[in-house]
Order: C-alpha cells, then structure tokens, then sequence
C-alpha cells in the first residue's frame, strides 16, 4: 500500500536587511495557502527564511548582529504561521537563526524546526557544517561568516515518525558531506527536508562557479540514491543584498532522480 505525503517546496526570493519580520511573515504566509489549495500536506521554507541571510555580510556591532535571531519559536511575529497551519491542517519547516541561553552563556544557531499539522514543533535541527570563514574577508565582495555568527550545531542528526513516514532535516552546506545523508539513513529517514543560501559565486574559487549548479545537485542526488531516500531542498533565490543566489530548489526521488 503506497504512503503518499504531498509536499510543496516554497523556494523564496531576496529579503532585504531591513525588511521587517510581519512583511517576511507575510510571504511566507501566502506560501503556505498555496500550497494548501494545491493539496500539500507539508511545505518546506528555506535556510534562515525570516531574514535575509545576513552571513553573506560583516557586521561588528552585536546589537546589530542580533537583531536577525529569535529568542523564541514560535515569537510573537511567527505564532501566526503556527496559528494557520493548525487551520489549514498542513505542516512545516522553517529555517531561522536562533539565539538561546545555554549552560550560563548565549549561543547562536542556524536552525530548523519541523512543525505537524496541529502547529506543535516535534523536531529542531541546529547546523553542523558551517561553512565560510571566522574573520570577514575584506577582499571578497561579498562575505560567509557563518562560523564568525554561529555555534556549531548540538543535536546531531536526528529523524521523526511525521505525516506517516520518517523525516528528517538539515540545512544547506550539511547537504555536500556524505556523513549527514548516512547517519540520517541509518536512522530511517525516506524524507530529508532542507534549506539553502547559495551563491551562483564563490569569491574564494570563482573558477568553480560554472559547477555550483552541477555540484548543488550531485551531493542531494547521490545521498537520496545511496540511502534510498526523498529529499526537498529549498533555495532563497534570486539578488539579495547584492548577492546572486542559485535557487534550483528540487524535490528529489530515492532513485536519484530530481523529479
Ligand atoms: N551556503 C553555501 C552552501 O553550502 C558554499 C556555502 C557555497 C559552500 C559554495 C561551498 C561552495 O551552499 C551555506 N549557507 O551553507
């Protein structure tokens, strides 16, 4: 007997830094209706979905730095998602920056969380692979500073019995190391969800950027196929902040094949 679990891949477009939370919210809102009216049980937002994806540039006031992070989920901007997934019935994933007090000090994560169709959050997920660089590159016209801005993430790998199979998550760079594909097949996984920010450039080997497209695809479709599993990858997409992002958002088959 087939299980079927429909899935709507809400790939985003550019986010301006001072875009507010409720106008992010917002879109992230009609994302969610419309993938509703087209039958999906779950849609899928992007990595860091509420914000900009502020890495991309340095930032050495803290104050300002913060002010991307949610010190709760749901917060007082995003319950509404909560509060009309539970009316629509239909689950999600969101991708935020998360900031929380652990063991007397403050750690930033880079987070998702998997939220079932009565809006309670079953599963969080912190990054793993940070990508980028601690100091800013001040000769790059455009920056990664995940691993100045965040911890690495502390729960593992982790999966959930959702929507009548197993889920699990990971976000963005996660997806290019076979370790992330392996240890979430060993515990069961047949749906990866994730969220990516991309650049169709890399300042640090621009003679690779022809195979961004190429490489963003071969790392999800070997880990789908060698753990014969689904996974939803969804981009923020588009000019944001002055940096090109690829998209290519795609659901993939356990055969590999990006359907
Ligand atoms: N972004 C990029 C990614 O892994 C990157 C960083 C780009 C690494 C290109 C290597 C090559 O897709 C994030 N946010 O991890």
């Amino acid at each position: 007997m087939p299980r079927i679990v429909t899935v709507a891949a809400a790939q985003s477009g550019p986010v301006s830094r001072n875009a507010s939370r409720k106008d992010t919210v917002e879109r992230l809102l009609t994302m969610m209706r419309i993938a509703h009216r087209q039958g999906s049980d779950l849609v899928v937002f992007t990595e860091c979905a509420l914000t900009a994806f502020f890495p991309h540039w340095y930032m050495d006031d803290p104050r300002e730095l913060d002010q991307y992070f949610e010190l709760e989920m749901p917060s007082q901007t995003t319950q509404v998602l909560f509060e009309e997934a539970a009316r629509l019935k239909i689950g999600f994933q969101l991708g935020y920056a998360e900031q929380v007090g652990q063991d007397g000090t403050v750690r930033n994560y880079n987070s998702s969380i998997l939220v079932n169709k009565t809006g309670q959050v079953v599963g969080k997920f912190r990054k793993i692979h940070l990508p980028g660089y601690h100091q800013n590159q001040t000769h790059h016209p455009f920056q990664n500073l995940e691993k100045c801005y965040f911890d690495i993430g502390d729960l593992g790998f982790q999966t959930w019995r959702l929507f009548g199979g197993v889920v699990g998550m990971c976000i963005c760079n996660d997806r290019r190391w076979p370790e992330t594909y392996r240890v979430l097949g060993l515990r069961g996984a047949e749906l990866i969800l994730l969220g990516y920010n991309t650049p169709c450039h890399n300042p640090q080997f621009p003679e690779m950027d022809s195979l961004v497209p190429f490489h963003n695809l071969l790392c999800m479709q070997s880990g789908a196929y060698q753990n014969g599993t689904w996974v939803v990858a969804v981009a923020k997409a588009g000019k944001e902040e002055g940096v090109t992002q690829l998209g290519q958002s795609c659901i993939i088959a356990p055969s590999g094949e990006v359907v």
